[in-house]
């Protein structure tokens, strides 16, 4: 099954915690500060990678989570850093933060990455603490816990071309005759269930890689068939193959199947209806198939269809190195105009911009609810989460630094009084001023 849309939460590791110890030395009951700073947590990446083909992997696991940091320890040992995880996907798939609903990077080349969720960095040590009013600090910091994310990867498969047409018009044979792709082939409706990717040796340094969709029937859009959920793969392809079925044509009506084709297209999006499209008709191997293509050849020139139309026979392989020939040429004089056009990627390659945007917004908000005044913010929250409130010091250390970056004085200026409560990241506090 071809998984090409998820919904996934990606969890950073969380930073080691400080460590808090003392120098045994001989005689002293304690000596100075030596516990050791904790680990970072690893990242969350998502990277492309040709080699997998599906999302499924994060279907069955949606919920992923980078190594966390180790503690800190004593004699000042670091602790060691979680071990980032690299999550793979398939190239082509977009990454979007769906909380934000940005989309965060469309990895359309083998090996890029995209960092998704940072680690928590490991929490200070208690030697780190020391001064010259401090001379053994009893307490450390936690870790910080590491960024949360809920993503929405979405893959559009990347290909030349896209192989279209109604059931049973002969386009997995197609696939199968032009590249090494082994498609399921039968003679009933909807064979092809999901979207496949083949490529084509046009010779020895040029090649091309088309996708084959389900067939489609009237009513795709209303989900009828296998519906038209797949032909979001064709919206990354240069040209539009329709492939016909010569040996089944309403004669009265020779276009018939075509337009059912083209009004699926446009109803899925116009722009896939307007991209350039080449007709084949297929099974010329079929003598009905001689006398229908002169009727849909005449009814597609007097529908003004200037085009190439191809005739062939996927069977036994007429005609299809004309049309191949042709979709190389085609492709050749597409490339070398996006080249001087130079497409412009869209990566984030980390999450510096983004952060960026925070930059200049004040480091917490108070929101004034009765008598309880809640403080949001990144500064503050990171604060709170890394503060171990058990131990009188940590606390000690915690009332300064909120002094210092002002929150103190902003409550009393919003006008907290004396036993009010104050809430930050879910913990509740009484305030007292000091
Ligand atoms: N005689 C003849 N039969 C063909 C030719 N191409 C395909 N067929 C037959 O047509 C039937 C359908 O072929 P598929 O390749 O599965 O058709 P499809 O368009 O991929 O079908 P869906 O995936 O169901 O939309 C099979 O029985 C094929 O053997 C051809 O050139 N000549
Ligand atoms: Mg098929």
């Amino acid at each position: 099954m071809l998984v090409d849309s998820v919904k996934i939460k990606v969890q950073g590791g969380k930073g080691g915690d400080g460590a808090v110890s003392f120098r045994r030395e001989k005689y002293l009951p304690k000596g100075g500060p030596d516990g050791g700073d904790g680990g970072r947590g690893g990242k969350v990446i998502i990277e492309a990678d040709n080699k997998v083909q599906t999302l499924a992997e994060l279907y069955k696991h949606p919920h992923q989570k980078a190594e966390n940091g180790e503690s800190g320890g004593r004699g000042n040992k670091k602790g060691k850093d979680g071990q980032d995880l690299i999550i793979k996907v398939p190239v082509g798939t977009m990454v979007e933060d769906t909380d934000k609903s940005l989309i965060l990077a469309d990895l359309v080349k083998n090996g890029q990455q995209l960092v998704v969720a940072k680690g928590g960095r490991g929490g200070v040590g208690n030697f780190r603490f020391k001064s010259s009013t401090q001379r053994k600090p009893g307490f450390a910091l936690k870790g910080e816990p590491g960024e949360e994310k809920r993503l929405g990867l979405n893959l559009k498969l990347i290909a030349d071309v896209g192989l279209v047409g109604y059931v049973n018009t002969g386009k997995s044979t197609l696939l199968a005759q032009i590249s090494s792709a082994r498609p399921r082939i039968a003679d009933y409706p909807f064979t092809t269930l999901t979207p496949h990717l083949g490529v084509v040796k046009v010779n020895e340094i040029k090649s091309l890689v088309v996708v084959d969709t389900p067939g489609l029937i009237e009513g795709a859009h209303q989900g009828a068939g296998l519906g038209n959920k797949f032909l979001k793969h064709l919206e990354r392809t240069e040209v539009i193959l329709h492939l016909v079925d010569g040996a089944n044509i309403k004669k009265e009506n020779p276009l018939y199947y075509i337009r059912i084709i083209n009004q699926e297209l446009k109803r899925f999006s116009e722009e896939l209806a307007k991209k350039p499209q080449i007709i084949a008709v297929n099974k010329s191997d079929l003598p009905e198939a001689k006398e229908n293509f002169d009727l849909l050849r005449e009814a597609l020139v007097s529908e003004e269809y200037s085009g190439p139309i191809f005739f062939l026979s996927a069977l036994t392989g007429e005609g299809v190195k004309d049309l191949v020939d042709y979709l190389s040429s085609f492709l050749d004089k597409v490339k070398v105009k996006e080249e001087k056009e130079e497409k412009e990627l869209v990566l984030v390659e980390d999450l510096a911009k983004e952060e960026a945007i925070y930059k200049f917004i004040p480091r917490f908000i108070i929101n004034k609810k009765g008598n309880i005044y809640e403080v949001s913010g990144g500064e503050v929250e990171r604060l709170v989460a890394i503060t171990e409130f058990d131990n009188p010091e940590a606390v000690e250390y915690f009332q300064k630094i909120i002094k210092k970056i002002g929150l103190e004085r902003a409550l009393i200026k919003e006008g907290i009084k004396e036993g009010d409560e104050v809430k930050i990241r879910g913990k509740v506090f009484t305030f007292f001023p000091k």
